[in-house]
């Protein structure tokens, strides 16, 4: 079988090995600006979109994926090449591999090289929505003052030089502003990264940028923006070079970036659209009034649960999330967080089996096939963990309950971020703080508290007495006896 390279040419000759799209891109509208075109909108809004695009009648939402950084050139370019295309593989519990190729990206746009076309593009009328997934940290907003952080040099770069910008700040303010000024009505931009109430968050930080920036156009945004909250899932681990061979191999299908991810997926969203959208309900997206329960749970429960096994699973030795859940000690540990300190902090999630999606948790983790990667989970934890764990130990600190396993987590984050895993190999940290949490971490070798001294990370935690004396107590235990160890004697305590 000789090697078909992804793109529209050979897209005919390619259907006969995968399924590709069945409409016509070129009809296709752009209705949707998306910033940050990596593995996980390809895998969950772009493959949704591109459901809903097979059903002819729909011709006006089209994506146009934004590659914001200089960090994106590759994949800006590997899309380009491939005229937007990509191959989806969804690897499935029983070992299959299910793939597909993605049209819904019909164009891509890289930010550092043509500022300006972004901003028009997010300007033009026949755009509705403007997506993001900018990462948690991208959102440029301060735990410890909880507000948005104008002391980032690339927002003063911003307020500066407001026609060539560098953060997504600079461009929806300008985008938004061109389409002030040209008599434009609605348009909602829609966050699509892993934040309590992504959409106030979103809405938030852009009116506290605007507000300096272009404060005239405080009152344009508040009558014409919708900034609607979503919960996201779907687990997409980094597409590895295997991944790619294996794809040439079996199909036959040269693509330079493949997205690997899980079955599983979900998208619930507050029905909040100013300038309509796609009926994404009709391809497994749920509208709800209120989309906080479902977030608080998938943030608390999955992503948490991540870091939990990310930064266990990297001091015992592990690479991938499976090992970590499947190694019976860690499992237990996971099960006794989720049951004893999350679930009480989660209150009433009406219409959700809570014992049923914990139970899919373990098993989706568990997922040999997946192999998703504990470097992945474990990379930029500083913006994760404030969002993932400490509103869990904060509220059970509230309710005088446990937090004696979140502790112990954080301990263990505290050793880890020394830069060596149990067997002194050392760990592959990505991490915007990594310098910081390093200084802090070597000063917690004397006095454990040091470490939470982080205040954009940890807020007011450090006063916090009765979590400075069991997190204390924890750092002492992991370093006198190994972290397995510790497991086991603190899971035959539950
Ligand atoms: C992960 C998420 O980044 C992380 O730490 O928990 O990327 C997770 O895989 C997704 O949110 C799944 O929906």
């Amino acid at each position: 079988m000789e090697n078909l390279k992804l793109n529209n040419k050979n897209l005919s000759e390619i259907s006969e090995r995968i399924a590709v799209p069945k409409y016509n891109r070129e009809t296709i509208k752009t209705g949707i600006v998306h910033v940050g075109i990596g593995g996980f909108h390809r895998a969950h809004e772009a493959f949704y979109t591109d459901q809903l695009l097979q059903n002819e009648a729909v011709k006006d939402w089209g994506i146009c994926g934004v590659a914001l950084l200089d960090f994106d050139t590759k994949i800006y370019n590997t899309l380009k090449e491939q005229d937007g295309l990509y191959t989806l593989i969804v690897k499935e519990l029983d070992g299959t591999h299910t793939k597909r190729v993605i049209g819904a990206i019909t164009e891509c746009l890289f930010a550092p090289e043509n500022p300006l076309k972004v901003i028009e593009k997010m300007a033009s009328p026949e755009v509705k929505i403007i997506t993001l997934t900018i990462t948690e940290g991208g959102y440029n907003y301060n735990e410890a003052t909880k507000k948005f952080d104008f002391a980032n040099p690339l927002i003063i770069h911003d307020l500066e030089n407001p026609n060539i910008p560098k953060t997504i700040f600079g461009y929806l303010t300008q985008a938004l502003k061109l389409r002030q000024e040209q008599g434009l009505k609605g348009i909602t931009i829609q966050s699509c990264d892993n934040i309590q109430g992504n959409g106030h968050m979103t809405q938030n930080m852009l009116l506290s940028y605007v507000s300096k920036a272009e404060p005239e156009l405080v009152g344009w945004i508040n009558e014409n923006v919708s900034f609607p909250n979503a919960m996201v899932d779907r687990i997409t681990p980094v597409t590895a070079a295997e991944d790619i061979k294996h794809l040439k191999e079996t199909s036959g299908i040269d693509d330079a970036w493949p997205v690997v991810c899980e079955p599983f997926k979900q998208w619930v969203i507050e029905d909040h659209f100013i300038a309509g959208r796609p009926a994404w309900e009709k391809v497994g997206a749920q509208f709800v009034a209120d989309v906080v329960p479902y977030e608080k749970m998938k943030l608390s429960l999955l992503n948490a649960g991540h870091s939990v096994l990310g930064i266990l699973g990297a001091l015992m030795g592990y690479n991938t999330i499976d090992e970590a859940v499947n190694n019976p000690n860690i499992r237990v540990f996971l099960k006794h967080y989720m049951n004893e300190e999350v679930t009480p902090t989660l209150g009433d999630l009406e219409g959700v089996d809570l014992d049923a999606y914990k139970k899919s948790l373990l098993e989706r983790f568990g997922n040999i096939n997946i192999k998703d990667q504990i470097d992945r989970i474990c990379s930029e934890t500083s913006a994760k963990f404030p969002i993932f764990i400490l509103p869990t130990i904060q509220t059970q600190l509230e309710k005088n309950n446990s937090i004696q396993l979140a502790a112990f987590v954080t301990a263990a984050w505290a050793i880890y971020s020394l830069g060596a895993n149990e067997d002194g190999e050392v760990l592959n940290i990505k991490d915007a703080l990594k310098q910081e949490l390093n200084e802090k971490a070597k000063e917690a070798k004397q006095n454990p508290i040091a470490f939470l001294e982080l205040e954009s990370v940890f807020g007011a935690l450090k006063q916090n007495t009765v979590f400075t004396e069991v997190f204390v107590k924890a750092y002492q235990d992991i370093t006198n006896k190994n972290i397995e160890d510790n497991l086991k004697s603190i899971n035959s305590a539950y």
